[in-house]
């Protein structure tokens, strides 16, 4: 892998590098591209538009986190559960969640996938095994944990899998999350996308020096695996490897991969004049973008002219739709049958 990685700059390399399949030829690296510059041009228009006004709901943007969510979720199947966070639209999308229904949320309308009425921080489409995300750090995790000792007790084959931010795993739920799982032995992956900060506050100001947090959880009895949450590849590898262990009875997995917001912890713009990190540290994070030499590569220029139209039509599908009525919140929220 890594020799056909250094070829990458050569155009017969490039080509094979790109159509190469995987271990175990789930996707091939060019699918996984393809679907990381999906999630970066999404996140882009959603950047460029947000001053409209028309998508009145916070939004926390995943640019420069990308092969995260599509190296994990490139090893799951329809069946197998996904949960989420705040920062949800990187995860939805990989898990094969629909462009015009996850605008139409963000929009706050009722085609979107929660009938416009979770917003960006609140997405759920049970059709893709998406079970949600929620604002409230480190919610999920106990959840996906339910969910997956219910997978056990029907005897599904499938796993329940769930990504939260380094800033989670500082709230108790996670740890008795954690521990339940260990216990119970259920089929649950752990995925902590570590991308240095909760909000304004780095890891130094919340976490002694040193600390590792797979070591941490590896120290509670759980495999723990750690990892460049930049390179697809390894991310796909490591998932994968994961999800074997599972299928071999080793119990739940944790795994914590490397990586960096390119944006404000929430909204649109740069927010690197605040003061809380450097430019040098954002510029040298931004070098290891998970998308370098793909974005002007002529091979994705086809695939990216097409996405383009299918983002400009997912907004004005979005734009298009109507609000819910409150009827239709009385009837989701269970009040009215
Ligand atoms: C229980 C709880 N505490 C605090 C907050 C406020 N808050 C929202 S996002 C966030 C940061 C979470 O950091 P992390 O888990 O690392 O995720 P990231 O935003 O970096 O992806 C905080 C503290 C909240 N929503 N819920
Ligand atoms: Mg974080």
């Amino acid at each position: 892998m890594a020799k056909l990685r250094k070829g990458v700059f050569g155009r017969l390399n490039s080509f094979i590098n790109n159509h190469i399949i995987i271990k175990s030829k789930n996707m091939s690296l060019f699918e996984m591209q393809k679907r990381m510059l999906k999630i970066r041009f999404v996140e882009e228009s959603i950047a460029e538009r947000y001053s409209e006004g028309k998508m009145r709901c916070p939004t926390h943007l995943s640019i420069g986190q990308e092969a995260i969510a599509v190296g994990v979720c490139a090893n799951l199947n329809k069946d197998d559960l996904v949960l989420s966070t705040h920062r949800a639209h990187a995860h939805y999308l990989a898990k094969g969640g629909d462009l015009k229904k996850m605008i139409a949320e963000i929009y706050g309308k009722v085609t979107g996938c929660s009938k416009g009425m979770g917003g960006s921080m609140h997405l759920i489409d049970k059709s893709v095994g998406f079970m949600g995300s929620t604002a409230i750090v480190g919610n999920t995790i106990p959840v996906a944990v339910g969910m997956a000792k219910g997978l056990k007790l029907r005897n599904k084959d499938a796993i329940s899998c769930v990504f939260f931010g380094d800033g989670a795993t500082e709230e108790g739920v996670f740890f008795e999350s954690l521990n339940f799982a260990i216990i119970q032995n259920l089929p649950v992956i752990f995925v902590c996308e570590n991308n240095l900060y909760s909000v304004y506050s780095g890891l130094e100001v919340r976490q002694p020096k040193g600390r590792k947090i797979y070591e941490m959880a590896r120290s509670m009895g759980i495999e723990a695996n750690h990892g460049n949450g930049n390179d697809v590849v390894e991310v796909y590898e490591k998932m994968l490897k994961a999800k074997d262990n599972i299928s071999k009875d080793k119990g739940p997995q944790f795994l914590e991969f490397d990586t960096y917001r390119w944006r404000e912890h929430c909204g649109p713009n740069y927010d690197n004049d605040l003061g809380y990190r450097d430019e040098s540290e954002f510029l040298k994070w931004r070098e290891k973008d998970p998308l370098k030499n793909v974005l002007d590569s002529s091979e994705f220029k086809s695939y990216i002219d097409s996405l383009k139209d299918d983002i400009c039509e997912a907004h004005l599908f979005a734009e298009n739709s109507k609000y819910p009525e409150y009827e239709e919140f009385l009837e989701i929220s269970g009040i009215k049958k």
